[in-house]
């Protein structure tokens, strides 16, 4: 009895998006915490469950299949779950293809947060939320560094638009309805579980097929946008620390340290002993082995985007104060974490850290 009135009292937490990057890691971190934890799958023709199969094999979270553009199955999981913290992590989160599907990434970031939000307000209005907010938002001019709850936003692609709906509804619900929901402003983390078409996990894993002898050179777009990448397992902390807040917040979650896409590459070969030397201009410029000057860099126009967010770098000072988080992964420890996964798997393996 002792055992079930234990088991009752655990925190039930809902995450959509429980198949992504922050998603497994979420439910890994939540089910040490000791939640319940259960979570939203899309149907698919082939399983999408690899970052969450170690949890699913050990029946250690329980998950039904949904879609954030389905408004009876978004009510129906919240009756039947009444969770008391849901994050909503669910999104097409992918900015370049963003302009190839701006009707659908509207339907699933804008509208999903809508359809979920309606819901927690007639069925579950105690309910906690969180919602994945994103650097995006605020467009990466260089003027605006660093950027910070207080900086203007200024959506550059339909996802970002998209995103931008989703943080204002979020606040909407929450003067208007007084429900506890926050926005985490994300800037870009990264880890071994990144989706392979992002561009960090498409370095580490292209220089690791380098070294493999499975590939010859890496494809990529624009060698000098910035980024302000963290570890997506220290991320994930600071969106349920958020959700412990005794008033809801936004808060900016980022390092506040700026690394190139090209200085990205330099250290990913760098960990392979392998020196790169630049030659040429625009999409004619390519990487060279310091060494052999074989070609393992190559620019090409197809990575571009129709518009590009060039400098994103955040200030998250107020998440130090508020939630006590503090990034503690720098860029060349992330980039070794990486590295090291994508050497030793070719793909998804066993130890999924
Ligand atoms: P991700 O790896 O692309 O994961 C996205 C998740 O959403 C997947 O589980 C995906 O399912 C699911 N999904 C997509 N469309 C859906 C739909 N219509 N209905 C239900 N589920 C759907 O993304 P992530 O990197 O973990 O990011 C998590 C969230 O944070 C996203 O909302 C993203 O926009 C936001 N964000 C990310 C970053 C970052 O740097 N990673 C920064 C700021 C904000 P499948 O596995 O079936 O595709
Ligand atoms: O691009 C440039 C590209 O696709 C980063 C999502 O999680 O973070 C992510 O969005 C930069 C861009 O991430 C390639 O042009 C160059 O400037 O890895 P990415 P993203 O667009 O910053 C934000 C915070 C989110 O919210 C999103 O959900 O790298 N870049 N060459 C390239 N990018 C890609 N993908 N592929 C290339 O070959």
């Amino acid at each position: 009895n002792l055992k079930k009135i234990k088991f009752m009292k655990k925190k039930r937490a809902f995450i959509t998006g429980i198949t992504g990057q922050d998603g497994s890691y979420l439910a890994d971190f939540l089910l040490k915490k000791n939640y319940e934890v259960f979570g939203m799958v899309r149907r698919s023709s082939t399983f999408s469950t690899k970052r969450i199969d170690h949890l699913i094999e050990s029946k250690k979270i329980r998950f039904d299949y949904g879609d954030l553009t389905d408004t009876s199955c978004i009510n129906n999981l919240l009756r039947n779950i009444k969770p008391n913290e849901i994050y909503n992590l669910a999104a097409q989160s992918h900015v370049k293809v963003s302009f190839e599907l701006p009707d659908y990434t509207a339907e699933v970031d804008s509208l999903g947060v809508i359809k979920l939000l309606n819901a927690i307000k007639e069925i579950c209005p105690n309910s906690k939320y969180y919602q994945a907010s994103t650097s995006e938002l605020f467009g990466g001019e260089k003027k605006t560094v660093p950027q910070s709850e207080k900086t203007s936003f200024n959506p550059k692609s339909p996802y970002a638009t998209a995103k931008l709906y989703a943080y204002w509804i979020v606040k909407n619900y929450r003067d208007a309805y007084k429900l506890f929901a926050c926005n985490g402003i994300l800037f870009n983390h990264e880890s071994p579980r990144r989706g392979n078409t992002f561009v960090t996990k498409k370095i580490t894993r292209g220089v690791s097929n380098i070294e493999k002898k499975k590939q010859e050179f890496i494809t990529i777009g624009n060698l000098d946008a910035v980024r302000d990448w963290g570890y997506a397992k220290e991320y994930v902390e600071g969106m349920w620390r958020m959700l412990q807040l005794k008033k809801p917040l936004d808060l900016v979650i980022s390092t506040g340290k700026a690394t190139s896409v090209r200085k990205f590459i330099e250290l990913s070969f760098q960990h392979i002993g392998k020196k790169i030397i630049w030659k040429g201009h625009g999409v004619n410029e390519k990487g060279y082995c310091k060494k052999t000057n074989k070609m393992f860099v190559k620019v090409s126009d197809k990575y571009f985007r129709p518009n590009e967010v060039q400098y994103l770098c955040g200030n998250s000072k107020l998440a130090k104060k508020k939630i006590g988080w503090t990034p503690k992964t720098n860029i060349k420890e992330l980039v070794r974490i990486m590295m090291d996964y994508d050497l030793k798997y070719d793909d998804y393996g066993e130890d999924l850290t």
